[in-house]
């Protein structure tokens, strides 16, 4: 049986979006409310590995973030702290008059399990909006729309879970504890 798991993280849309998807999964998460410690580095992965150090087993914590490829893939790690100062007016300004407006959210999942540390990755390709738009989500959502789509992940919160970076990185999390706990035939 998949033992009950921990999502650390002070965000809670991170932790509400977590809950649905896994719960397709039948796999229980209880949230710890607690910002878990972020060194500066150049990658999400490096971010996770490190803070995976101080995290108690059967946990997982999460660093997410946006990437814009004509910005050289600013916010990037970066994201939580410019999100902070310049929010999406800000983003919006920095992109005035600029044609690619490719961008992508990449999550990384880093686990504690059997006092092993893995990591999972996933990724949504979009464009950046050219206005804010939705209420639903949090943080860029109201300006980024994945590809595929017209509307931006902030006006339609059911796509979001569908095909968001988090859902991609949580469902290569699920399939891991099932398999390593039985209840699907091991593919990786
Ligand atoms: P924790 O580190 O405590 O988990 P956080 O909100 O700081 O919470 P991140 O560092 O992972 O989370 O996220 C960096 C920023 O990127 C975050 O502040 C959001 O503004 C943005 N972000 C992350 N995931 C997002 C998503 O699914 N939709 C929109 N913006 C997102």
């Amino acid at each position: 049986m998949i033992p009950k798991i921990y999502f650390k993280t002070s965000n809670k849309h991170k932790y509400l979006e977590a809950k649905e998807i896994l719960s397709k999964y039948n796999i229980d998460v209880e949230w710890i409310n607690e910002k878990y410690k972020e060194i500066q580095a150049e990658g999400l992965e490096e971010v996770v590995l490190e803070a995976l150090k101080n995290v108690k087993n059967n946990t997982f914590i999460e660093d997410a973030g946006l990437f814009i490829d004509a910005l050289n893939g600013f916010p990037g790690v970066y994201s939580s702290f410019i999100f902070k100062k310049i929010g999406n007016e800000g983003i919006l300004k920095l992109m005035e008059g600029i044609k690619n407006r490719k961008a992508k959210f990449i999550s990384v999942i880093g686990i504690k399990i059997d006092n092993e540390c893995k990591i999972f990755k996933g990724v949504v390709e979009g464009v950046i909006a050219d206005e804010i738009r939705g209420n639903g989500g949090f943080g860029y959502d109201p300006i980024f729309i994945p590809s595929g789509y017209t509307r931006t992940f902030a006006e339609d919160t059911k796509i979001k879970n569908e095909v968001s970076h988090r859902r991609r990185a949580l469902e290569e999390l699920a399939k891991f504890l099932r398999c390593k706990y039985g209840k699907d035939t091991c593919t990786q």
